[in-house]
């Protein structure tokens, strides 16, 4: 039978609900997904990435088969595999004779760009599993000097109705309870178990593939207990929802050596490839709160995330893509040291978060923001190197929420067009959040000399070197009025500590 339509639903697509998939009928038309190199090699994914999304590909192709679906499967080691995206799409279009292709909006403006130069007719649809279309963003942040999270996020919760009263104002009197969320970790406070899923023989097969294919790209498969469909995503998230959600609230900002999960979901990369749907996240939690189970502020901390800080970057990206990719504000031009590969740092809080990622392809936000993040702000690295780094090893990154977090909130390399500050810190910042300073090489007491933890002097290098651009910033007046204050001789010392730590990197020394 001659296929009507063809619907392309890439790897990060896996819903049922999708919306290219609501236009086509299942008794005539027919649905492609494909593995191909391309995808997978563009920069080096963390193996136990490739892994998710080849896995999650092949169960959704197999659920869409018993819901009647023709499907077209390209597996990676398919002896004709094309390669691309868009040679499979070409090819599979005209051996169909398919009349019509339908593409749900790309989450990568790559991608995107990639489709469209194939030679066939697209039909593009809305990616209707965002709360904010990307053409309601542009009329929101349209004649607005400065865009702030806080105002979009606000527009969002009335548009959803989470969490408000009846008149339309915020339960709890305010929108935002982040200042609750900042506690350390309690010594007697212990991690709760976190879910697994033991691979079926699809991911098995995926794992062995994986293996063999993509053993040079840095990060190991051994520890991959990932949800890989519909049904074990949801199990993972009941068990947040049960047994991790009510302490997320205080402890999501917290570190810990050994604990690479904490209170945290560990939601994101099934989220992200559409295996669990946000809208039904937040009312999970809101049900949760309104029925007593977890506090407002860990409710509406998750809420905001959700519906407040993903939407928020989502726009952002594709309201200045491709030219954001390309913002460097700090004009830096420093490669990333080779210990983010490896993990072989002397700096305790460096080796595990970098550590953790290479085992799990996961770090919690504060980690990914204020350890590796941070080194690379104050480092001065080349913002599209630590970009890539981002999209390479975590799970969960796609260029659409990887990019404006990394290039504009961790490197502030957009000039505070997405943030409004810096996220720089010192060791302080560290040492207050987590427990790794004890066990540390550096003295996090000290910055200068051999033993200072390098956070300190190159914090202080940070803000000196930078001080034209950034004691404007009424945000920064405080700190750097501490750093007037500061004798000649401090701040010289400081700055020489600084330059030779970053000469130590230029060197390709290890830290
Ligand atoms: C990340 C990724 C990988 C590793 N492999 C594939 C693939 O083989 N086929 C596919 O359709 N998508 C893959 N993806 C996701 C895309 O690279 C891209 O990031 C998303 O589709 C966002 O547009
Ligand atoms: Fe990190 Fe400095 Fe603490 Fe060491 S002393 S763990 S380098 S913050």
């Amino acid at each position: 039978m001659k296929t009507r339509r063809l619907a392309l639903i890439l790897g990060d697509q896996l819903s049922f609900n999708l919306s290219s998939l609501q236009a086509l009928d299942p008794q005539q038309d027919a649905v492609l997904l494909a593995e191909v190199l391309a995808e997978a090699e563009y920069v080096p994914h963390h193996p136990q990435k490739i892994a998710l999304i080849f896995s999650a590909m092949r169960h959704f192709a197999e659920a869409l088969r018993e819901r009647g679906w023709r499907v077209h499967y390209v597996k990676l080691d398919d002896a004709d595999n094309r390669g691309s995206l868009g040679a499979e799409l070409q090819h599979w279009t005209n051996t169909l004779q398919a009349s019509e292709v339908h593409i749900t909006e790309c989450g990568e403006w790559r991608v995107d760009d990639a489709l469209q130069q194939v030679a066939v007719p697209i039909t593009w649809h809305v990616d209707t599993r965002f709360v904010c279309a990307r053409d309601e963003f542009v009329r929101w942040a349209d004649g607005r000097k400065q865009l702030r999270m806080e105002f979009f996020y606000r527009e969002m919760r009335r548009k959803t109705g989470l969490l408000l009263n009846a008149d339309g104002t915020p339960v709890g009197g305010a929108w935002n309870f982040d200042a609750e969320n900042r506690k350390a970790l309690p010594k007697q406070i212990k991690a709760p178990m976190t879910a697994r899923f033991p691979a079926d023989a699809i991911t098995q097969e995926v794992l062995a593939l994986v293996g063999e294919r993509f053993s040079h790209h840095y990060g190991s498969l051994e520890a991959f207990d990932y949800p890989v469909t519909q049904v074990e995503a949801e199990g993972l998230w009941q068990h947040f929802l049960e047994s991790v959600l009510p302490a997320f609230g205080d402890y999501q900002d917290a570190m810990a050596i050994g604990e690479p999960f904490l209170f945290h979901a560990r939601i994101s990369a099934a989220l992200n490839i559409g295996l669990l749907d946000v809208r039904q996240l937040c009312a999970d939690v809101e049900a949760a709160y309104w029925r007593g189970q977890v506090p407002l502020n860990a409710a509406e901390g998750f809420i905001r995330q959700l519906i407040g800080w993903r939407e928020y970057v989502r726009g952002i990206y594709w309201m200045h893509m491709p030219e954001y990719a390309t913002r460097n504000a700090f004009g830096n031009t420093r490669p990333l040291p080779a210990f983010y590969w490896t993990g072989q740092t002397r700096m305790k809080c460096m080796s595990q978060a970098i550590g953790q990622t290479l085992e799990h392809a996961y770090a919690h936000h504060i980690q990914r923001l204020m350890v590796t993040g941070n080194f690379a702000l104050l480092a001065g690295i080349e913002p599209t190197q630590v970009c890539d780094w981002y999209l390479a090893v975590y799970m969960d990154a796609f260029d659409w929420v990887e990019l404006p977090n990394t290039l504009g909130m961790v490197m502030h390399a957009d000039g505070g067009y997405l943030g409004s500050k810096p996220y720089c810190a010192s060791g302080q910042y560290i040492k207050r959040m987590s427990n790794y300073c004890g066990s540390c090489a550096y003295k996090v007491t000290e910055s200068v000399g051999e033993q200072a933890c390098p956070f300190n002097a190159l914090y202080w290098h940070f803000l000196m070197r930078h001080r034209q651009q950034l004691s404007g910033n009424h945000r920064l007046g405080m700190i750097y009025r501490g750093l007037e204050k500061m004798t000649e001789a401090k701040q010289q010392g400081l700055w020489a500590r600084g330059e030779q730590l970053l000469a130590r990197l230029d060197a390709g020394e290890m830290l």
